[in-house]
């Protein structure tokens, strides 16, 4: 678009708060956002750059059940590690916030009733399954069953992991609650739709005639979608965890988290500016850009445009300039399978390196398709272009200043041919690196950036100031004049790409700006002017700090491959008669307590069809003593009592131990009579 803009509204996609962040998502999205941002408020421009995290969704309702915990939990614990590690690597958002805040919750219920008042949803009851025993309508990953293709039987109701087959609840056989475990049974339930298809003239216009400069992985996806045709979409569901539908007769329900977090991107601009955050998206001359993941582009260009047009007071993007994605040693990232290099711990590993990862990240960006991170690429770009050119370059130009001119920028004299020529290759970089910028070209730019250091690299060593130190000191100011010219360019083209690492060489040179303006230009520092002492900008890794990241995830392999290999041996053969021995019961828990001054000890009172008796068991890392109280457990009830802590126990309650060493208990698949014997 040549329209020309006042201001820039630059957003980064919320990240669920259900776990840490890793360098996937610093490559795809977080780091050329930061780039870009960095970028235009270099440039003067009017910018903010906003995020924060997504912390609604039956994903972190999941996690809380499975921990015990509340979601409330989960989120908070995760919010706070993500946002660090953002601070942490110079994320240099003007806001993180996230979507349990006040004001989120506030402008997400205003957006949805906009739309209701305006008539821009239809309302559509349908049958959906619903656990009868926890009263509850179960999202699609809350039922599992077996797969109709595969016969997987632990296939979830909106995909199989074993064949990847994307499925409806309905196809399930078998379907179970994942919840109770019981059967569901299928309830009318009434959900808000937004009708895409309504929308879908004035997106093919808006996208495939309008945006043809968007990328073309984003551009291809969006029209592969508008070419399928576009249906109504729910932007409701049953589910106690999320922003309540804020309209009569919704009991129960919420927002669906894909309505609500993108609402998340102007909650937390309100947040930011309470006066002006309208603006920023509202006034036609700002800007949108959004910077996400390749799976999040339909969302982004095609759901939140349609409720923003829906509701009509808003801007629409501008870009959405969408990322593939970034495997790790060849294979796909995966936060189930620990396979990831978490910020967190790279920062533990390689304290101060952020700036290595932000290099390696962007000169690997997986911009156009999928990219791999390797250990070892990431050692051979530190020392071969961190260490051997940049670094090198900016100490060799500064430590000759000292030797030479006791660290004052030297005067020029008369220029040579060949310093003109460096100088004009130099100064012609920059109309380059912008248009990389301008166009999203993340790892271009920073090449361009790279080669400023290059042709410093190569001016010093073929003038070779050292050798003329003794016959020609008129001609050595010269050179390290250019040099530190040179250097103190590289300390601002750095900035979008090393923030921490720019502001080094700004600090070695004193320079106390940084515009871009004065890019290109072999007059930032005067003559006389003193620089700092010089320290080393990068080191070497060698290679047994690359090792230990090799080996750590080579354990995470061989965990991965024994967790899905490792059974236990089988005991040895029994006759009839030993099993015989045994007397497995049912019995109903009646209360369950934790044993005092006993970490892993719970004391069931247990009804056995004859009375109570009591059972101490060593599963209280398991098992909140509420959870069980209620629930059928099969025993052994002929096991001889013995005392564990005082307490008399009678019996054995049976679980079964997953390879974790974590702990479900073995229960009848329905309720039986207390007493019931297990044969
Ligand atoms: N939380 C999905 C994701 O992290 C989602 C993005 C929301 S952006 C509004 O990939
Ligand atoms: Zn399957």
């Amino acid at each position: 678009m040549n329209h020309s803009f006042k201001r820039t509204t630059v957003t980064a996609a919320l990240p669920y708060a259900n776990g840490p962040v890793h360098i996937g998502h610093l490559a795809g999205v977080y780091i050329p956002a930061d780039i870009y941002v960095r970028y235009l408020r270099l440039k003067g421009e009017e910018v903010i750059f906003v995020s924060g995290s997504d912390e609604h969704g039956v994903p972190i309702t999941i996690k809380a059940r499975n921990e015990g915990v509340t979601p409330q939990d989960i989120v908070d614990r995760y919010h706070y590690i993500i946002k660090k590690s953002f601070e942490d690597f110079g994320i240099s958002f003007d806001i993180y916030s996230r979507t349990t805040s006040d004001t989120h919750r506030e402008v997400a219920s205003d957006f949805f009733r906009t739309l209701y008042e305006k008539g821009e949803f239809i309302e559509k009851t349908s049958e959906q399954y619903y656990d009868e025993e926890v009263k509850q309508f179960l999202a699609d990953r809350y039922i599992t069953g077996t797969c109709p293709h595969c016969k997987n039987e632990k296939a979830y109701g909106d995909q199989c992991e074993a064949c990847g087959t994307s499925l409806n609840p309905t196809d399930l056989i078998d379907p179970k609650s994942a919840i109770s475990g019981s059967i569901p049974v299928m309830k009318e339930t009434k959900h808000w739709y937004l009708p895409l298809d309504k929308h879908e003239a004035f997106l093919k216009k808006w996208i495939l005639e309008d945006h043809k400069e968007w990328k073309p992985n984003v551009y291809g996806q969006c029209k592969s979608w508008l070419d399928m045709g576009l249906q109504p979409r729910a932007v409701s569901r049953d589910l106690d965890w999320g922003i309540p539908v804020p309209v009569e007769g919704a009991e129960g329900k919420v927002l669906y988290v894909w309505f609500d977090a993108p609402i998340g991107y102007i909650s937390n601009t309100k947040e930011l500016l309470p006066d002006t955050w309208e603006t920023w998206w509202k006034d036609k001359e700002s800007r949108i850009v959004h910077f996400i993941g390749k799976d999040n582009i339909v969302f982004h260009c095609i759901v939140f445009p349609s409720m923003l047009k829906a509701h009509g007071d808003y801007q629409l993007p501008d870009n959405v300039p969408a990322n593939e994605f970034l495997n790790l040693e060849g294979d796909k990232i995966s936060t189930s399978r620990n396979w990831a290099v978490w910020l967190h711990e790279y920062l533990e590993d390689l304290p101060g390196k952020q700036d290595v990862l932000r290099y390696v990240l962007t000169a690997n960006a997986p911009e156009t398709k999928d990219n791999d991170f390797t250990w070892k690429d990431f050692q051979a770009r530190n020392n071969n272009e961190l260490v051997a050119i940049l670094g090198n370059f900016i100490n060799r130009a500064l430590v000759l200043t000292h030797k030479y001119f006791e660290g004052k920028v030297p005067q020029t004299g008369q220029l040579t041919k060949y310093d003109t020529q460096t100088i004009n290759e130099f100064i012609s970089i920059k109309g380059e690196l912008e248009r990389n910028l301008d166009n999203f070209h993340f790892r271009e730019a920073l090449k361009d950036s790279m080669n400023l250091a290059r042709i410093g690299n190569k001016y010093l060593a073929d003038t070779e100031p050292w050798k003329l130190a003794k016959t020609d000191m008129e001609r050595v100011g010269s050179i390290l004049n250019v040099s530190l010219q040179i250097v103190a360019n590289l300390g601002i083209a750095f900035e979008p790409f090393l923030p921490f690492s720019a502001q080094k060489i700004r600090n070695f040179i004193n320079l106390e700006s940084c515009n871009w303006e004065d890019l290109g230009k072999i007059t930032v520092l005067s003559a006389e002017h003193q620089l700092s002492s010089p320290e080393l900008l990068f080191e070497k890794i060698e290679d047994e700090v690359i090792n230990i990241q090799i080996q750590k995830l080579l354990d995470t392999k061989k965990a991965n491959e024994f967790n899905n290999e490792k059974v236990s041996p089988q005991k040895e053969i029994i006759t009839f008669d030993d099993f015989a021995k045994l007397d497995i019961r049912v019995g109903t828990v009646l209360e369950c307590i934790k044993v005092p001054k006993a970490d892993k000890l719970l004391k069931l009172t247990i009804e056995d069809g004859f009375g109570k008796r009591t059972i101490v068991s060593g599963i209280a890392q398991y098992f909140k003593p509420e959870e069980l109280v209620g629930k059928q457990v099969c025993f052994v009830a002929n096991l001889a009592p013995r005392k564990l802590k005082g307490i008399e126990s009678q019996g054995m309650i049976l679980s079964a131990e997953n390879q974790d060493g974590s702990l479900v208990l073995i229960q009848p698949e329905t309720n039986v009579v207390n007493g019931s014997e297990v044969k």
